[in-house]
């Protein structure tokens, strides 16, 4: 292959092998399946567009509006705790019946657990086998929550990692770190903050974000957003490239 226009096809004249892989191994493992299911007829390709339309939509202010209705209503945390489906129920979200297969999706066919943080204890979650994660209420999965650097470094040094995404727990809080799998996945219900007396739910789920669900941030009054990350500065910089103010 390769030969008659003159060309060794191999990698060892650098000129041939791509800069990156353009198509994953798992990706032509999805389109052959799904184009083997259009073809058998078990869906079609409208309904795999729908799905993914629907996918694509999820986010995770549900999983907010939980976490605050929870701090407000005793009854409805205890709900919460004990049967979380039934929680989601009551914020919009129906793990079952929401997507449009009408029976879940495969891995979303499982069960949500709510887990309370104390001010002496901290939970924070992670799938160490790959990637769980309670989409249907939570969107979907930020990209480092699946990197294999966080699943193996959260479980043996959680205290360091957390400190690496700015939170630093003290020595007298005890954290504990939950392993997701295909039928269990979790979302922390943080301690509400101080200077948050008197809000109103909407108030409250504002500052709910996505990692202080996962457990990686707590909840504070005035931040909407998942907290940036701490940025270094390159160690051999760009000639010319100016870094941003924070990192100087
Ligand atoms: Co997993």
């Amino acid at each position: 292959m390769g030969k008659s226009s003159g060309h060794d096809d191999t990698a060892h004249d650098g000129t041939h092998a791509p800069m990156v892989q353009e198509v994953t191994d798992f990706e032509v493992l999805e389109i052959a399946l799904r184009e083997l299911a259009i073809e058998k007829g078990l869906f079609t390709a409208e309904d795999h567009r729908h799905y993914t339309e629907w996918a694509e939509q999820m986010g995770p202010a549900p999983a907010a509006r939980l976490v605050a209705r929870a701090w407000l209503d005793p009854g409805f945390k205890e709900l919460a705790l004990t049967d979380a489906l039934a929680a989601s129920r009551e914020v919009g979200i129906d793990w079952l019946h929401d997507p449009p297969t009408g029976f879940g999706s495969p891995s979303d066919f499982t069960l949500l657990h709510v887990l309370e943080d104390t001010p002496t204890l901290h939970h924070v979650v992670v799938c160490t086998l790959c990637s769980c994660y309670p989409r249907p209420i939570l969107g979907n999965s930020p990209e480092w929550y699946r990197t294999p650097n966080y699943r193996r470094r959260i479980v043996r040094w959680p205290r360091q990692v957390l400190a690496e995404f700015g939170l630093h727990l003290p020595e007298g809080v005890q954290v504990r770190v939950e392993d997701s799998n295909s039928k269990h996945r979790f979302l922390v219900l943080p301690v509400r903050p101080d200077g948050t007396e008197g809000w109103t739910e909407d108030q409250l789920a504002e500052i709910v974000t996505r990692d202080c669900m996962i457990g990686v941030a707590l909840p504070r009054p005035g931040v909407t957003s998942n907290p940036s990350r701490p940025e270094h500065a390159a160690a051999r910089p760009i000639a010319g490239h100016q870094p941003t103010e924070e990192i100087r």
